[in-house]
């Protein structure tokens, strides 16, 4: 018999059925991510390292005439603070290579004022090349600060202390590996020692750095690398050092009326909903009140549950935490700063520790087809997304929890890669069989983790009651946390 006429019906049918079921994928919405930007959010959590002059004249701001013969450590262990970081669960280290002060921890070329010229390690010594074989050692990302402001440099404020800048930022981007991010502070200009000039320099902060032909070292010499600043044009200040996310919080920012040093704090916590660029938001904060380590706070080191709350207020508000543990005289991390750096994550894991939505019956108010299936969201997977059709901005997801449970947590999670969509959003528990409102929120973005009173609930309900094209939502994970 010849079965090619009915072969060929097969086919044709299957071509149909797999025709009509594929589903377009949504398109992207504004701004979207770089791939350094999607890495940069999935590390969350690193350490900032303030180390310099500074730790031994017991100020944050050195003037620039500090001798290099202060500068000695008498224990410095850059694995010390490597290993702290990663016991703690930090994905990297960034280090002030060189803060106001001018002076570097590596022995640059480009000037005497540096480690070069300390008794420590006679002078052999290499901050940065001892930090970079420590954090490589246990599996740690490295990025470096290199304060803009020099109050050491006699040229600071004219055209020649760019190049040198430069020069510099160059040494710290060739002889150090993979750097994951390069952080441009804003202060910028005043008094300093400038060469024993001993004066007041003002610079505009708008053209002297003539910032974009620095950012092609950056993208030229690492191409990984994220540039941070108070305007990008990767990574935004969040406008304040308390450890403050803001609740709504777009990673969009109209990056052209900005620059580094001008007074843009009231902004950088929201961003701009209809921004054009993607630049989130980094919150930077110290464990002590200073950035520098001062004999005098030690006994103000924050606390595991403090900690706890600002993880809440920064990662649970769509920004990542860079937390700042300054090494003290010896060159390490203090005793009671590392204890509470452990003791927090102890409370960390137990915080999230009874996760109970993954794999539980989902239903949604639509969706865009198998592939967009509402169960993508606790199926472990970030990658993989809920989606509704095109037409639909708003619209809700339950997750039957299968039976009453204890609940006071729930964490979300926008598919960013494709742009951020949410702009309000609820959630509700099913207790008793009726549904009770547990909260409202503004933005989602990369990620976001609320609290709520424990509740008692057959089901959680999150909608999506108000977006800027169809939400997608690749991630809900509802926690029972110990206490209230
Ligand atoms: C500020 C600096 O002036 C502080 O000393 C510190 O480095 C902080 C992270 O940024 O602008």
């Amino acid at each position: 018999m010849n079965r090619t006429p009915f072969l060929f019906i097969v086919l044709i049918i299957s071509l149909l059925i797999t025709g009509c079921s594929e589903v377009k994928p949504p398109e992207p919405y504004g701004p979207v991510p770089s791939e350094r930007q999607l890495a940069w959010h999935e590390l969350e959590y690193y350490m900032f390292v303030h180390f310099t002059v500074n730790t031994f004249t017991d100020k944050e701001w050195g003037y620039g005439d500090e001798p290099e013969s202060i500068f000695s450590p008498t224990e410095l262990d850059c694995r010390q603070w490597a290993k702290t970081a990663s016991d703690a669960g930090m994905k990297g280290i960034i280090i002030t290579a060189k803060h106001h002060d001018g002076f570097c921890l590596w022995p640059s070329a480009y000037t005497e004022h540096s480690v070069r010229k300390s008794p420590w390690k006679n002078g052999q010594g290499d901050i940065l090349r001892e930090l970079r074989t420590a954090c490589d050692e246990f599996g740690l990302k490295m990025g470096v600060y290199l304060s803009p402001w020099d109050r050491n440099s006699a040229v600071y404020g004219t055209p020649e202390y760019l190049v040198y800048y430069r020069k510099q930022l160059a040494e710290l981007l060739t002889n150090y590996g993979n750097i994951f991010e390069v952080w441009f502070d804003g202060a910028n200009g005043g008094d300093g020692y400038y060469g024993g000039a001993r004066e007041t320099r003002r610079i505009d902060n708008k053209t002297y750095y003539d910032w974009p032909n620095t950012h092609k070292i950056v993208r030229e010499l690492q191409p990984d690398a994220v540039m941070f600043s108070d305007a990008g044009p990767d990574i935004r200040w969040v406008g304040n050092e308390r450890g403050m996310g803001s609740a709504t919080n777009w990673c969009l920012l109209n990056r052209e009326e900005l620059y580094p040093g001008g007074n843009f704090a009231a902004i950088l916590g929201e961003g701009h909903e209809n921004g054009t660029h993607w630049v989130p938001a980094e919150v930077d904060v110290s464990i002590r009140p200073g950035w520098f380590w001062h004999e005098n706070q030690n006994m103000q080191v924050r606390t595991p549950e403090n900690l706890l709350e600002l993880y809440y207020s920064s990662v649970g508000r769509n920004s990542n935490l860079l937390l700042n543990v300054p090494p003290d005289r010896r060159g390490l991390l203090h005793e009671k700063d590392v204890q509470s750096l452990l003791a927090f994550r102890e409370l960390r894991e137990k915080e999230f520790a009874n996760e109970l939505a993954r794999s539980k019956k989902t239903k949604a108010s639509g969706s865009r087809g198998n592939a967009y299936r509402p169960s993508n969201v606790n199926d472990g997977d970030t990658q993989t997304f809920w989606a509704l059709k095109d037409d639909e901005t708003s619209g809700w997801l339950e997750i039957d929890l299968g039976g009453e449970t204890e609940v006071n947590r729930i964490l979300v999670q926008e598919y960013i890669k494709l742009g951020q969509r949410v702009q309000e959003f609820k959630v509700e528990a099913l207790t008793g069989g009726e549904w009770k409102p547990l909260l409202e929120g503004t933005t989602v973005g990369y990620k976001i983790i609320r609290k709520f009173p424990v509740v008692r609930a057959a089901a959680v309900r999150f909608t999506v009651t108000k977006a800027k094209a169809v939400p997608l939502i690749s991630n809900i994970e509802i926690y029972r946390a110990p206490g209230e």
